[in-house]
């Protein structure tokens, strides 16, 4: 079977001078028969387009906030560390694979990434900014486990991608993040939130895998065959399955 070469967008050390990632993401990705290479994160505008042809998928990856300026906003209090230089990368990565309909999966800061990409916004800090409609018990976003433990539901849309993939309306996920989608990019839809309401998932229908999830399956697929199913189901897509 043919093996898709995929895109991961890697964490950039600026100070180091250093591009990084978590082996887990190719742990993952090897396991379901890809092969995943990090890309650069000083690409020229020109190139997005040409790697975009070169390669099979691409795989947004975890790591700091997205700067509010990208989606119109201050800067305001809870926001963490952000790096403009990735952003700009991966904003061109991402209009690049939607343009030649490769497909994408973005994880944690990734769903964020292609969220604000496509024209929409964040919550800056979930603690400080976030109220539940319902008045919902607020839940820890942030777990203080590690994040091969599950600790929160996400309850998932019966018509989605990710139903198709997991074949259950709750799973159980972990929870490494601060921020959180907030009004949603053009062309997005909500197929998965947690409890007390917060965005997990968000797909986009005019492309043929768009799936991007709040959450760490990187970390949970070894134990959890319904994480795994969605490195599968994405390699397979990159394959043009
Ligand atoms: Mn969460």
């Amino acid at each position: 079977m043919r093996k898709p070469l995929i895109a991961v967008t890697p964490g950039m050390a600026q100070a180091e001078g250093r591009l990084y990632t978590s082996v887990a993401f190719f742990d993952a990705l090897e396991a379901c028969g890809a092969i995943p290479v990090i890309v650069s994160m000083r690409t020229g505008d020109e190139d997005f387009e040409e790697i975009a042809k070169r390669v099979d998928g691409f795989l947004f990856s975890g790591g700091n906030d997205v700067s509010p300026d990208a989606y119109g906003q201050n800067m305001r209090i809870g926001c963490g560390e952000v790096q403009p230089e990735r952003d700009r990368a991966e904003f061109g990565y991402f209009k690049a694979a939607s343009r030649f309909d490769k497909p994408v999966l973005a994880i944690c800061r990734g769903i964020q990434v292609i969220n604000v990409a496509a024209g929409g916004t964040l919550y800056q800090d979930i603690p400080g900014e976030y109220r539940a409609e319902d008045g919902a018990n607020r839940l820890l976003h942030s777990q203080r486990s590690p994040a091969n433990v599950a600790t929160q539901y996400v309850n998932v849309s019966k018509s989605s991608r990710l139903f198709e993939i997991v074949r259950e309306e709750r799973i159980m996920v972990n929870s490494h993040h601060h921020q959180a989608v907030d009004r949603l990019g053009e062309g997005f839809t909500v197929t998965a939130r947690a409890d007390d309401g917060i965005v997990e998932c968000i797909e986009k229908a005019d492309m043929s895998f768009c799936v991007g999830v709040q959450w760490h399956p990187e970390h949970l697929w070894a134990k959890d065959p319904k994480q795994k199913a969605i490195f599968e189901a994405f390699v397979k897509a990159c394959r043009g399955e």
